[in-house]
């Protein structure tokens, strides 16, 4: 069952693009939207309109017909793991992570995408501090795996044995990060009292739903009083957390995926880490990365309209990355101190997501990222953090 679960980690990269058109299918019309999108500069492509509709139609047919060929052999057995119920099933993990550090006693699972960079911050908070966890790769498409839950985007982690459901859900991977922080800081309070801080406000945009976590970047304390940090060290780990989810993660597609050789390599790089070569068969593969390149090649540039990105793209992920090491400071090894705080965490979780990508390897290259992101990795990689887990558990 592992291994097929496993596969469906190969169609992840299309997640974007998928999402993209159902948004363009709320719009009043794609001539409108593309006129509205070009009307501040020239377009990258000199098509028309009806070009435009034709290059959208021919990545969704190709698209369509690679998810299909896929989804294909999965289908029979995803059915029989769910039977559609609110009740979370039983489901056999792609992989599990086990500490023996770890006496938290949690048992938790988390349902991902392998390089989705909000799911990367979440394993980074775990594998740094040292819990042991369940993932379960979510394919992208059908989201099968979440079918249980209201609340279908990814990461999700899951802690069972507790509660009414004899389950808690959290949702979001910044409130994810507060919650076990909270947690980690003051195990006695349970991980229920903690998650009913962290109200969700839901709403609806263009008829999709909307998540709000209002406190998602406030770290629990209740009323203790000799808190580990300041006020100012608790306000700028908050800022930067923010500043990780609406700046530095809208830098990863355009850059990535800026050139159409670089788009492959993107791709030949998710098939690696996404193990496609053992899950796919090799025309399947090929098809996969082919078009996957092509349509985020487009998308790409999409996005690097509607997040106000320079027209080098590197640019903007280069000052990004000066920013944040700007803001850690010489006289810091981390932001937080001697040890990674959650920002450090968050922006590590983001780059380590395109870690095997040009763009990074350009970073690395260009700024003066290098010197901390290895102390990140190190200190990620050999779970410097599990120490104060295993000494409040
Ligand atoms: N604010 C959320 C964002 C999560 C998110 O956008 N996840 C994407 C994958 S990278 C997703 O699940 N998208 C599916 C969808 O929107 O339907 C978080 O930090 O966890």
């Amino acid at each position: 069952m592992a291994a097929p679960i496993r596969l469906v980690a190969a169609v992840r990269p299309f997640e974007g693009f998928l999402v993209a058109l159902r948004a363009q299918s709320q719009r009043p019309s794609l001539a409108t939207q593309t006129a509205r999108s070009f009307s501040q500069g020239k377009p990258f492509w000199k098509v028309s309109n009806l070009g435009k509709k034709l290059l959208l139609a021919s990545s969704v047919t190709l698209t369509g017909v690679t998810l299909a060929t896929v989804g294909q052999s999965l289908w029979p057995l995803w059915q029989s793991v769910y039977a559609g119920s609110v009740v979370k099933p039983e489901i056999t993990p792609s992989r599990r992570v086990r500490m023996d550090t770890d006496n938290s006693g949690l048992k938790l699972t988390l349902f991902q995408f392998q390089t989705c960079p909000f799911c990367c911050k979440v394993r980074a908070l775990l594998d740094y501090y040292g819990f042991s966890y369940d993932i379960v790769e979510v394919n992208s498409v059908t989201k099968k795996q979440i079918n249980w839950s209201k609340y279908k985007k990814v990461p999700i982690l899951t802690a069972d044995g507790i509660g009414e459901d004899g389950f808690l859900q959290l949702n979001d991977s910044s409130v994810i990060m507060s919650i076990l922080e909270s947690w980690r800081h003051n195990p006695q309070q349970s991980l229920e009292k903690y998650l009913e801080c962290y109200v969700c406000i839901e709403s609806e945009e263009k008829g999709k739903k909307v998540y709000d976590f209002p406190n998602r970047y406030f770290i629990m304390f209740f009323d203790r009083t000799n808190l580990p940090t300041t006020v100012e060290q608790r306000q700028e780990e908050r800022k930067w957390r923010k500043w990780t989810d609406d700046h530095l993660v809208h830098m990863l597609s355009p850059n990535v995926y800026r050139t159409p050789s670089e788009a492959l390599q993107a791709f030949n790089y998710f098939s690696k880490v996404g193990e496609w070569e053992q899950n796919f068969s090799t025309v399947e593969r090929l098809v996969v990365i082919y078009t996957g390149a092509a349509v985020m090649y487009v998308l790409g540039k999409l996005l690097r309209k509607k997040y106000n990105l320079k027209d080098d793209v590197r640019e903007s992920l280069y000052e990004a990355c000066s920013d944040w090491v700007k803001a850690v400071g010489k006289k810091r090894m981390f932001m937080g101190g001697d040890q990674p705080n959650l920002a450090d965490l968050s922006v590590y979780g983001v780059l380590n997501s395109i870690e095997g990508c040009q763009a990074f390897q350009d970073a690395r290259n260009n700024t003066n990222i290098d010197v901390w992101y290895k102390r990140m990795q190190t200190a990620v990689k050999s779970h410097a953090g599990a120490h104060p887990l295993q000494k409040t558990a």
